[in-house]
C-alpha cells in the first residue's frame, strides 16, 4: 500500500510585521557588510523554518559563510560542488521518499532548498538544476542573483548586466562598455524547458514579505519550484554597504528587475510602479557602471523598455557582432 507523504503547509504572511522572529541563518558569518545574498538567506531561512535542509553549491554563501566548525546555518545543510547543487538535492529528496515508502521516516518531508548563486544555478550548475526540474523532484531551487561570480573575485556571469565592469569584463579602449552581452533570463529558461515545473517567481530583498510568501508557496507545492532573487552585492557592484536595500528597490522602480510569479501558466505581477524611473537613476548609484557613455545607457534603456512592454516574456537580445578574425 502506498504511504502518504506528509508535507508542510507554511502560511502566507500579510506583511513585514508578521515575518517570523526565529532565525535559522544566524549572525557570526563572514560575508561583507551589507551583503544582499546574506540578507536573502536570512529571509528564506525564516520563511522555511526548522524542518529544512539547505544545499549549497560553492559560492559566497558557503565560502564566506562557513569556516572550520563555524557556520551560520541553524538547520541541516550540505556544501555541494558548484556544478551539482541540483543533483545533490535530487538525491536527498529521493532518499526521503524511499524512507517514507519503507516506513523508516514518519515525519513530514523536509523542505529541500538549493541556494545557489547565479553561477551555481544557471551557468556552471545549469545541468544539475535542469535535471532536478525535469525529473520533478519535490524541492525548491533558489538562484540568489548577485550578478557575478562574486566569490572568485567578481568575475562576469551570464546574469551580469550589459555594461557591467567585472574583473573579466574591464572597460578599456577596445571594449569601452565592459560587458558586451545582455543577461540570460533564468526564470524563462526554467519555464520554457521543464514541463514538471508549475511555479516560478522572481523576488527581491527590497520586498521581504513578498519574498517570504513566494518561498512558502514554492515549498508548499508538490514538485519542483524555482525562485530568482535579486541580491545586490556592495563589493562587486561598488556601492556603500548601507544602500543595499535602496539599490534593490531602485532596480524595481527603473524596471531593471521585475517582480512576478508564474503559477501554472498564469503570470501575476507585484509592486509594479505606475511610472518607471529612467535606468540612469539605478546605474549612477553603482561604480560598476561608472564608465558608461550616453550611448551605452540608451542601449540599456531600450532593452528595459522592450522588457517592460511584456514583463516576464523574453525580449530579443541584441547580439554582439561576430569576432573579427585576426
Ligand atoms: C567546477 C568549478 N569551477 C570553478 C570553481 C571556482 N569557484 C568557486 S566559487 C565560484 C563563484 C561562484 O559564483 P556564484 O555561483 O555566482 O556564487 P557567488 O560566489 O556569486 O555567491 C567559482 C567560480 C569551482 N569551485 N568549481
Ligand atoms: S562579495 Fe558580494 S555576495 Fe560575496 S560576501 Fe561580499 S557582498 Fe556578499
Amino acid at each position: 500500500m502506498a504511504v502518504a507523504v506528509k508535507t508542510q503547509d507554511l502560511p502566507r504572511i500579510k506583511g513585514v510585521r508578521y515575518i517570523p522572529k526565529e532565525n535559522y541563518y544566524v549572525p557570526g558569518h563572514r560575508t561583507c557588510a551589507g551583503c544582499g545574498p546574506a540578507l536573502q538567506y536570512k529571509l528564506v531561512a525564516k520563511a522555511a523554518g526548522p524542518n529544512t535542509i539547505f544545499v549549497g553549491p560553492t559560492g559566497c554563501m558557503y565560502v564566506a559563510n562557513s569556516s572550520y566548525l563555524c557556520t551560520p546555518y541553524a538547520v541541516p545543510w550540505i556544501h555541494a560542488q558548484i556544478t551539482n547543487g541540483g543533483a545533490v538535492a535530487s538525491g536527498i529528496e529521493a532518499a526521503y521518499q524511499v524512507l517514507i515508502r519503507k516506513g523508516k521516516w514518519e515525519g513530514e518531508l523536509p523542505n529541500v532548498i538549493v541556494m545557489g548563486g547565479d553561477g551555481g544555478s544557471v551557468d556552471i550548475g545549469l545541468q544539475a538544476m535542469s535535471g532536478l526540474m525535469y525529473r520533478g523532484h519535490d524541492a525548491l531551487f533558489i538562484c540568489y542573483d548577485n550578478e557575478s561570480y562574486a566569490n572568485t573575485g567578481i568575475q562576469t556571469s551570464p546574469t551580469t548586466p550589459y555594461g557591467g565592469n567585472t574583473t573579466f569584463t574591464p572597460p578599456g579602449p577596445a571594449i569601452p562598455e565592459g560587458k558586451k552581452l545582455f543577461p540570460k533570463d533564468p526564470p524563462q529558461l526554467v519555464i520554457g524547458g521543464h514541463p514538471a515545473v508549475k511555479y516560478v517567481a522572481t523576488a527581491s530583498i527590497a520586498y521581504p514579505a513578498d519574498l517570504i510568501n513566494k518561498v512558502r508557496k514554492g515549498l508548499n507545492l508538490k514538485g519542483p519550484a524555482f525562485l530568482h532573487i535579486h541580491a545586490p552585492c556592495p563589493k562587486g557592484w561598488t556601492f556603500d554597504e548601507s544602500k543595499t536595500v535602496d539599490i534593490a528597490r531602485m532596480a524595481i522602480q527603473t524596471g531593471m528587475w521585475v517582480l512576478y510569479e508564474w503559477d501554472n501558466g498564469e503570470i501575476k505581477y507585484q509592486h509594479r510602479p505606475r511610472q518607471y524611473k529612467p535606468v540612469r537613476e539605478y546605474l549612477t548609484l553603482q561604480g560598476r557602471f561608472a564608465h558608461l557613455t550616453e550611448a551605452h545607457i540608451e542601449k540599456i534603456q531600450a532593452f528595459v523598455d522592450a522588457k517592460l512592454k511584456a514583463p516576464g516574456i523574453p525580449v530579443a537580445i541584441p547580439l554582439p557582432p561576430p569576432r573579427a578574425v585576426a
